[in-house]
C-alpha cells in the first residue's frame, strides 16, 4: 500500500509527487485538462477592502502589463458592482483597488438592482477596452456595454440588448460579411415561449450599439445532459490558429440544485456562425469545497480568461462567493475538443 504524506507530497513507497513546482494540482484535474491554483480561491470576499457578501465572476485582460481582474463584487444589501484587482503574474501579489470602478448609476433604470458578471474583451479596432455586463433592472437582467481606455474612466454606453439577456462578449476582432465587416457578440437571450430554451447566439454590430443578424450557434441540450437547462458563454472567444475557442457554462437542475459545469466549442475563424466542434463532456465541473459549498452551491463560472503563448489562465466566480483560478494549456483543450467534440451540433 502507497501511503501519503500530503503535507510533503511524497508517498513513502517512491515519490508520488501531487503538486507541481507553481503549486497546481496535478492529479486528478488532469482528466478534466484544468489545473486548479492550489491557494484557491485566491481572492475572497475577507480580501476587499470594505465589507462585501462576496467576490466573483470575473472579467480578465492585461493592462499596463499585469492582469486585471474586473471582480463582480456583491455588497451586503445584494447589490453587485465592479471592482479592480491587479497582479504581476496573475497568480499572486493581487493588489485590490480602494474604491469601486464601477458603481451601479442610479440614474439608468436598468442597473436599480445592480451590475453583475463583465466580460472584457481588447478591441483592436478601436484601441479600447469593452465590457459587456448584466445590467439588473426591474424589468429583468439585459445586456449592457462600457468602453474604457484606462480602467478608470467608463464611458457607459448602456444597454444593447433587451431583457431577458444576459452572458454576452464581444470578439477581439471585426468579422466580415460579405461587403462589410462587423463586430460580433455572444449573447444569451431566454425566450418566454414554452420549451424554447436559453442557447448561445450570434449577434453583428457596425457601430458596438446597433446589433442584428441574431442566430442560435449553440444549443442547450436536453434531457439528462449536463448542459441541458441553459447555457451560456464565459470568457470572450479565444482566437487559436484551430477557430475561436469558446467557453461555456452549461447548467443541470437536479433535485438538490442547479450544477454549473464548463465545456468547449470551436467556432470557425471567418465565419463564427459555423461550431466546428462542441464538447460532448464537460471539461471543468466543481469538486473543490469552495465550489460545491458558498451562496450558491455547486457553481463554476469562468467569465475572464488570459493566454501567454499555449498557457491559458481562467479566472472564474466560486459558488457565487470567491475567484478561482486554473491553468490549461491551449493545444491540449483543441486536441481534446478534436476527439470529445461532436461536429456541426445543429
Ligand atoms: C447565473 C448568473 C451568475 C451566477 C450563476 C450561478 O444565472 O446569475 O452570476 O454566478 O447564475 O448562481
Amino acid at each position: 500500500m502507497v501511503l501519503r504524506d500530503k503535507a510533503t507530497c511524497c508517498s513513502r513507497v517512491g515519490v508520488l509527487v501531487l503538486f507541481d513546482k507553481e503549486g497546481f494540482n496535478n492529479m486528478q484535474e488532469r482528466q478534466e485538462l484544468f489545473r486548479r491554483h492550489l491557494q484557491n480561491p485566491i481572492i475572497r470576499p475577507e480580501n476587499m477592502p470594505y465589507p462585501v457578501n462576496a467576490v466573483f465572476n470575473p472579467g480578465a485582460t492585461i493592462y499596463n502589463g499585469k492582469t486585471l481582474l474586473l471582480m463582480r463584487v456583491e455588497d451586503r444589501r445584494g447589490i453587485s458592482h465592479l471592482a479592480i484587482a491587479t497582479s504581476s503574474d496573475g497568480i499572486t501579489g493581487w493588489e485590490i483597488y480602494p474604491e469601486p470602478a464601477l458603481m451601479p448609476d442610479p440614474s439608468r433604470k436598468e442597473e436599480e438592482f445592480g451590475i453583475e458578471d463583465p466580460r472584457i474583451t481588447f478591441i483592436h479596432d478601436l484601441d479600447l477596452w469593452a465590457v459587456t455586463y448584466t445590467a439588473y433592472s426591474r424589468y429583468g437582467p439585459l445586456v449592457s456595454l462600457a468602453l474604457t481606455k484606462d480602467f478608470r474612466h467608463f464611458e457607459r454606453v448602456g444597454p444593447i440588448l433587451p431583457p431577458e439577456n444576459k452572458d454576452a462578449a464581444l470578439f477581439s476582432e471585426k468579422i466580415s460579411k460579405k461587403t462589410s465587416s462587423y463586430f460580433g457578440l455572444i449573447h444569451r437571450p431566454v425566450p418566454v415561449f414554452p420549451g424554447a430554451g436559453a442557447h448561445i447566439w450570434m449577434a453583428y454590430s457596425p457601430d458596438l450599439r446597433h446589433w442584428g443578424g441574431h442566430q442560435v450557434i449553440i444549443q442547450a441540450r436536453m434531457g439528462a445532459w449536463w448542459d441541458a437547462d441553459k447555457i451560456g458563454i464565459g470568457p470572450p472567444p479565444l482566437k487559436t490558429s484551430e477557430g475561436w475557442l469558446v467557453l461555456y457554462h452549461g447548467v443541470k437542475r437536479t433535485v438538490s440544485g442547479a450544477i454549473y459545469r464548463c465545456g468547449l466549442a470551436l467556432l470557425d475563424i471567418e465565419n463564427p456562425d459555423i461550431v466546428i466542434a462542441r464538447s460532448n463532456n464537460w471539461i471543468f465541473a466543481p469538486s473543490a469545497d469552495y465550489e460545491l459549498i458558498g451562496d450558491v452551491d455547486k457553481v463554476v463560472f469562468p467569465c475572464g480568461w488570459v493566454a501567454a503563448g499555449d498557457e491559458l489562465r481562467v479566472y472564474y466566480g466560486a459558488a457565487d462567493k470567491s475567484i478561482g483560478l486554473a491553468t490549461a494549456k491551449v493545444s491540449e483543450l483543441i486536441e481534446w475538443l478534436e476527439k470529445d467534440g461532436q461536429e456541426k451540433v445543429l
